[in-house]
């Protein structure tokens, strides 16, 4: 397999790999815990390495126990719709930890998304109401960046919003798909591919990334 060169203007986006959403954890994505290691492997070839955490206020507007629903119906909010999840990633709590086992020695930033009560935000570039940016495209862009690679959790979530994000402001963008984990809920990961792919959005395995020149 002919490999893709890392280069000076890419940069790793290591999206919400936290224990809540790995065994375990309150928001658990199937297999969550597997994109540790592969993840570990990959972060040494970028010269930029930028870790997201989800982290929510007790109460967000996100969480079913919030609006007295059960966990998984979709509501509308002032924004519009809203899938509805347990409480998870509560902020500063072990749940919204990074996993234990990620090593990011050279992540040289840590972006914290979702932390507004009222507003959603499964996108490390700008939440929910699609208005407030994260600040990330501006972090990126005066760090020389040109494309991202994504990887983290969940394929069919934040990876999908911030991968679309990502070309939305301009970035060339690969999901590291082996890397990615999903959460597929009624047919969002077949949908997050193909939203992805009509953007423009690579699909690659890690194998590429790894794979002798
Ligand atoms: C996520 C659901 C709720 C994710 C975050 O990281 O994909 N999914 N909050
Ligand atoms: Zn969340």
């Amino acid at each position: 397999m002919a490999r893709l060169d890392i280069k000076a203007d890419d940069a790793l986006l290591v999206v919400d790999v936290q224990n809540d959403f790995c065994a375990g954890g309150a928001l658990a994505v199937p297999d969550g815990d597997a994109v540790v290691p592969l993840i570990n492997a990959l972060a040494p070839l970028f010269p930029v390495v930028v870790a997201t955490q989800d982290w929510h206020t007790p109460g967000h507007a996100s969480f079913a126990s919030t609006h007295s629903r059960d966990p998984f119906e979709t509501i509308d909010l002032h924004y519009g719709q809203q899938v509805l999840w347990p409480d998870h990633c509560v902020r500063d709590t072990s749940g919204a930890a990074l996993h234990p086992e990620l090593v990011l020695p050279d992540a040289q930033m840590i972006l914290r998304k979702g932390h507004h009560a009222g507003v959603d935000s499964y996108s490390a570039f700008q939440e929910a109401d699609r208005l407030t940016p994260t600040g990330l495209a501006g972090y990126l862009r005066e760090r020389g960046i040109a494309r991202i690679f994504v990887a983290g959790l969940a394929t069919d979530f934040c990876v999908a919003w911030t991968a679309l994000d990502g070309r939305a402001a301009g970035f060339e963008v690969v999901v590291v798909e082996d890397a990615c984990r999903a959460i597929d809920l009624e047919g969002s990961l077949d949908r997050a591919w193909r939203e992805m792919g009509d953007a423009g959005v690579l699909r690659k395995d890690t194998e590429a990334l790894l794979a002798p020149a």
